[in-house]
């Protein structure tokens, strides 16, 4: 497509984690010279930083991993059924040696700014270091989940003992045996991590804003055997997962949300019925009806008897309260654990309730709430991320006349055109943009689906002689009243829900939910009928 130089490419893909290395990898097959660019040292993505003890993955091994290729699925051997950080790391490393990745991937290399020359319909990518790139394309594999939002307390500079960072955990781990730890946030990561810390440090004080809805879950190794006969069935597992909404038709965070939703209603319920719910099914029980996710009065019921579930298990009283959500359930993205509630009953542990007394400062000693000082050795932030908009927004992109992308989303609210293309910004494809199923299903299914319809568009964009292609504003305006519509009858849209899901999480970032609900097989339906009638919704030129 372009002539071959140093520094002109057909394709750019920005990052080198599970989509960045597709990318590449579906890219070269179709002959498109491509050249991957990635600020870390290795690849992994996201999977290369969050190294913080009992990072884990909540859907099934079998399926978050790439199906495009038997030989990887069938050689790569996982241990455990539910995937450990270690494990997707090194399975990202084995990838990127089997196919010969990394020849193409430019390491500690960190992408600034970007700007689409309109003359010459190429993309300028600018690096930290002062290089600059042409490429016809921009495939933005980037991350959904890349960026985290490091909090800003009063006093955080002048605290005395460690200060770690899930999102960005050392590499060489850190040795909390001894140290009285606290703990600030209690979302997936601060979930994950609280039951490993509790028995490894002396104390454990964990700092609750918002008590998680999670939901216990059995991890454990495959027996002997067991992989083996799965892989044997890889076709009819893949065919599967396929044709699941989200993308995982075993056990996984969001199945259980999915399955939840099939059961009849809790409003009809008699407290007999709710009581034997929680008797049988604990917290999940309670949760498991099928009107919880579209009716507010019926989410609420369900948080009231989740309340009675947890304090089942946890002992004290005060404590079980504390861990009794107040927001809607589904609000924020479903979580699974291994012994999260059963922590809290630690001689180890002690549950400081934000809601009574939130942080005041950092101090050098330790935590301030309304409530009192908290002497500390180690604090570990699990704050969670600036998701979906924030690892694009941080690079100063600008396409046709001028427009920043950074302005257009803050500004208008997280538009896209099939949660790829962003009108205004011709020939730049984002993998899992808003808009897109990615946030509410298995990533993986969702990112291999994105990057082969990407990958067949610029393609059919060379081969039947175009060489730009940009979303057109109605189509985009279409998609996003399409994707609000699906949400409009759930809790999602309530006023009481903020999460990474619709923004909230990040102070003065606009409001909106950012994911696709109806499903992968219903998006790919669309975005493969849009690609079959010549690109609808597009402007090729
Ligand atoms: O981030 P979160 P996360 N003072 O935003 C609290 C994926 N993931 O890193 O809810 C006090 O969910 C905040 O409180 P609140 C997964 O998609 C997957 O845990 O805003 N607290 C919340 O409790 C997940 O959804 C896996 O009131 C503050 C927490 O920090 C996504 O990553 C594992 C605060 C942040 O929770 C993000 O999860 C891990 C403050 N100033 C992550 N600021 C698996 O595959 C924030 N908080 C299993």
């Amino acid at each position: 497509m372009t002539k071959p130089s140093p520094s002109r490419f057909d394709a750019i893909v920005i990052g080198a984690g599970f989509s960045g290395l597709y990318a590449l990898h579906r890219l070269r097959e179709l002959g498109v010279r491509t050249l991957v660019l990635e600020a870390a040292e290795d690849v992994g993505g996201t999977w290369l930083f969050n190294r913080y003890p009992g990072a884990r993955c909540d859907i099934e091994s079998i399926e978050y991993s790439y199906s495009f290729s038997d030989e990887i699925q069938q050689e790569w051997v996982w241990t455990e059924t539910m995937p450990a950080q270690p494990e997707i790391e090194a399975y990202l490393h084995f990838v990127a040696d089997k196919l010969d990745l990394r020849r193409d991937i430019r390491f500690n290399t960190r992408v600034v700014a970007m700007t689409y020359d309109e003359a010459a319909g190429e993309w300028m990518v600018q690096t930290q270091s002062g290089e600059s790139l042409v490429a016809s394309f921009v495939v933005a594999a980037s991350g959904i989940l890349s960026v985290p939002l490091d909090p800003d307390f009063p006093g955080m500079e002048t605290f005395t003992g460690a200060s770690l960072f899930t999102g960005h955990w050392p590499k060489e781990g850190f040795d909390l045996s001894g140290k009285r730890v606290g703990v600030i946030g209690t979302g997936s990561t601060g979930v994950q991590l609280i039951p490993v810390v509790a028995k490894e440090a002396e104390h454990l004080t964990v700092f609750q804003r918002s008590p998680a809805y999670t939901l216990p879950w059995e991890v454990r190794p495959f027996d002997d055997g067991e992989l083996d006969e799965l892989k044997a069935n890889y076709a009819e597992i893949r065919a599967a997962q396929r044709q699941h909404a989200v993308g995982a038709a075993r056990l996984s965070a969001f199945s259980v949300l999915f399955d939840m939703m099939a059961k009849p209603p809790l409003k009809a319920a008699s407290r007999q019925e709710q009581l034997r719910a929680i008797e049988e099914g604990g917290v999940m029980g309670a949760l498991s009806w099928g009107d919880v996710f579209f009716d507010i009065e019926a989410n609420r019921m369900a948080a009231k008897l989740y309340g009675e579930a947890v304090a089942r298990i946890v002992k004290d009283p005060e404590t079980a309260a504390s861990l009794t959500p107040s927001h809607p359930f589904g609000c924020k993205r479903p979580i699974i654990d291994q012994g999260y509630y059963d922590t809290f009953n630690r001689d180890n542990v002690t549950l400081v309730d934000l809601r009574k007394g939130p942080i005041v400062e950092i101090t050098p000693t330790g935590i301030r709430t309304e409530q009192g000082h908290h002497d500390l050795d180690v604090i570990i932030y699990a704050t969670g991320f600036d998701a979906m908009t924030g690892a694009l927004t941080r690079i100063n992109v600008h396409g046709r006349d001028r427009l920043s992308l950074a302005d257009f989303w803050s500004s208008e609210g997280p538009y896209t055109y099939l949660g790829i293309a962003v009108a205004g910004f011709p020939n730049l494809f984002i993998v899992q943009a808003p808009g897109s199923p990615s946030a509410a299903t298995n990533f993986v299914a969702a990112l291999e689906q994105h990057i082969e319809w990407i990958g067949d568009c610029i393609a059919y964009l060379r081969d039947n002689g175009y060489r730009t292609i940009e979303a057109l504003p109605d189509a985009q305006h279409e998609w996003i009243e399409h994707t609000t519509a699906l949400v409009a009858p759930t809790v999602l849209v309530d006023p009481s829900c903020s999460s990474w899901y619709n923004g909230g999480n990040v102070p003065g970032k606009k409001r909106m939910y950012m994911g696709y609900t109806a499903g992968i097989p219903e998006y790919r339906r669309r975005c493969d009928e849009i690609a079959d009638a010549g690109y609808t919704g597009f402007k090729l030129g």
